[in-house]
């Protein structure tokens, strides 16, 4: 039996850790949970000991420590999923790990404009508060998921769901709460990423957490 222990932070805020959360949900891999206030005196207290990053989210399989959120659904995918977490073909298992990639090291404005939270009510920025470069990297993801769903046919980005769809869930629900305009076949994709069971329980969750972090709040 598993002895995995999933170390998150806030559901309402963390789109590292909602990642390796829904996968896990996905596949039906039991975890113990292990919540993390981000920002307050409990993770100064008990982040250090769980992960070496000081970051979550952390996977701890037994006497394996896994961080970041890739890393994790990479793991859980070789260990448990006999690889079911990408697609079978080499060729689109490449483009899987190319989109999960970029979208791992990119889209900072996007990141830092449009903070994941989902106590948020549904309503835009305002213009002057959302950059050029945050315009362009919606785009860019639109660009992506159009792509994807086109060429593998859907429902998910590469036909049947994996890690990309893990991977692009936190900015689903971005752009579904800043109420970004996007083409019906991605307002499509977002929907379907919003309406997954797995996603509804994290959200339901997040919607009864209490915990403020002031920067991902904005005024306007
Ligand atoms: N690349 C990492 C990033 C993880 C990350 O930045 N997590 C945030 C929370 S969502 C965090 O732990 N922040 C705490 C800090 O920066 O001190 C991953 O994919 O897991």
């Amino acid at each position: 039996m598993a002895d995995l222990k999933l170390v998150i932070g806030n559901k309402n805020y963390s789109s590292w850790s909602l990642r390796p959360w829904l996968l896990m949900q996905h596949f039906g891999l039991a975890c113990e949970e292990i919540p993390i206030a981000l920002f307050t005196p409990q993770m100064a207290a008990e982040l250090p000991a769980l992960s070496p990053s000081g970051k979550v989210p952390v996977l701890h399989d037994g006497d394996v420590v896994i961080w970041d959120s890739l890393a994790i659904c990479e793991y859980l995918s070789e260990r448990y999923l006999d690889g079911r977490g990408w697609p079978a073909d080499l060729a689109i298992r490449g483009h899987a790990r190319a989109v999960c990639a970029e979208m791992h090291s990119g889209f900072a404005a996007l990141r830092s404009e449009m903070s994941m939270n989902l106590r948020r009510p549904i309503g835009r920025r305002a213009e002057h508060a959302v950059s050029d470069q945050c315009h362009a990297d919606i785009r860019r993801i639109e660009q992506i998921w159009l792509d994807c769903l086109a060429r593998y046919d859907g429902p998910w980005l590469f036909g049947e769901f994996s890690i990309a769809d893990a991977m692009f869930a936190p900015v689903a629900s971005r752009l579904h709460t800043y109420a970004v305009e996007l083409s019906a076949e991605a307002t499509g994709y977002v929907e379907r990423q919003l309406s997954q069971p797995a996603f509804q329980q994290w959200r339901k969750a997040a919607l009864q957490e209490t915990g403020r972090i002031e920067f991902c709040e904005y005024d306007d």
